[in-house]
């Protein structure tokens, strides 16, 4: 069967190395959420989908092959001949633009309800959201709170990642929203800063105490570390130093590694620790998907070489 079903809109990325001017040359890659973290799931070994819509256009035909010849199956992606892919450019250069989307009207914003049995019909023992879903139409969000919903899916296991995307949605929009939705979810990721912004907790703990229903709830706060509360035990693991690169996708690549470490039964500290090893790998990177497994999972995994004797 399948470990992980990710859900939500790839986009073809359009990256430049310089700030974006006429003439400036465009790499086309792909970028997704939901779908970075289902790469990194199969690049750790799990077998994962991921179900979306695309456009009938060379953008989706790119970012479906990417994401499949990455490992991650991609049978649940449905083609629609009336809308286009959604791109993005990352102008991430100093001076740059930034992030600029050019997605509304995509065929992923016609996500539904509809797509729900695409998903519950891999039989996935966790499905993956984020925030961004929601707040592309109206039915997409719709098909987050069904797939949220605990009478549907045989107790797969929700994982949510709050993802607030300001370009998308004014925090005075999303807080309420992105809080209701968190809170029926069974494993949440969200940043401290991102929470602080949305919900004005500044600390980790002022964060559990808007979400203390949550069965696993994950707090990242950039280089300093990550907070796993799981029930009444709060357990902190530091971010290990990292070079930056290109920030984009690693949260993804953390919440994978949380992810797989969930799958294989370890203990919140081991999971938070492959967590930020995995984010590691991609922070290095200028692109937002996990290349390369780093240094070090085996040995967090307890399957490593310095293990063999225990
Ligand atoms: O988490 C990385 C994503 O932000 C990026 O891949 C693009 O999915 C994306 C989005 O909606 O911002």
């Amino acid at each position: 069967g399948i470990d992980a079903v990710c859900v939500g809109e790839t986009m073809a990325v359009l990256t430049s190395p310089e700030a974006l001017a006429a003439g400036t040359r465009l790499q086309v890659g792909t970028g997704g959420a939901e779908s970075n973290v289902a790469v990194a799931l199969s690049r750790l070994g799990h077998a994962s989908a991921w179900v979306s819509r695309v456009g009938d256009d060379p953008f989706g035909r790119i970012v479906t092959d990417a994401v499949a010849r990455w490992g991650v199956d991609v049978r649940g992606v449905v083609v629609d001949p009336e809308r286009p892919t959604g791109l993005y450019v990352k102008d991430t250069a100093p001076g740059g633009a930034g992030v600029l989307y050019y997605r509304a009207g995509s065929a992923a914003s016609e996500l539904s309800a509809a797509d729900a049995d695409r998903v519950w019909s891999r039989g996935a023992r966790i499905v993956h959201l984020s925030g961004i879903t929601p707040a592309l139409s109206a039915r997409a969000s719709a098909l987050v709170e069904h797939l949220l919903d605990r009478r549907t899916g045989n107790g797969a296991l929700r994982s949510f990642d709050v993802n607030h995307r300001p370009a998308l949605w004014a925090p005075r929009v999303a807080a309420p929203v992105l809080l209701d939705l968190a809170r029926r979810a069974d494993v949440v990721f969200v940043g401290r800063d991102e929470a602080e912004r949305l919900w004005g907790t500044p600390t980790a703990e002022d964060v559990r105490a808007v979400l203390p229903e949550v069965r696993v709830l994950v707090v990242k706060d950039a280089e300093h570390g990550a907070t796993c509360f799981e029930g009444d035990v709060e357990v902190f693991a530091p971010s290990p130093e990292v070079e930056v690169v290109e920030a984009v996708g690693a949260g993804d690549a953390f919440a994978a590694g949380f992810l797989s470490g969930m799958l294989d039964g370890l203990p919140a500290e081991r999971r938070l620790r492959l967590g930020h090893a995995v984010a590691g790998a991609v922070l290095r990177s200028p692109g937002d998907t996990l290349d390369v497994l780093p240094d070090g999972v085996a040995e967090i995994r307890g399957t490593g070489a310095g293990e063999a004797g225990e």
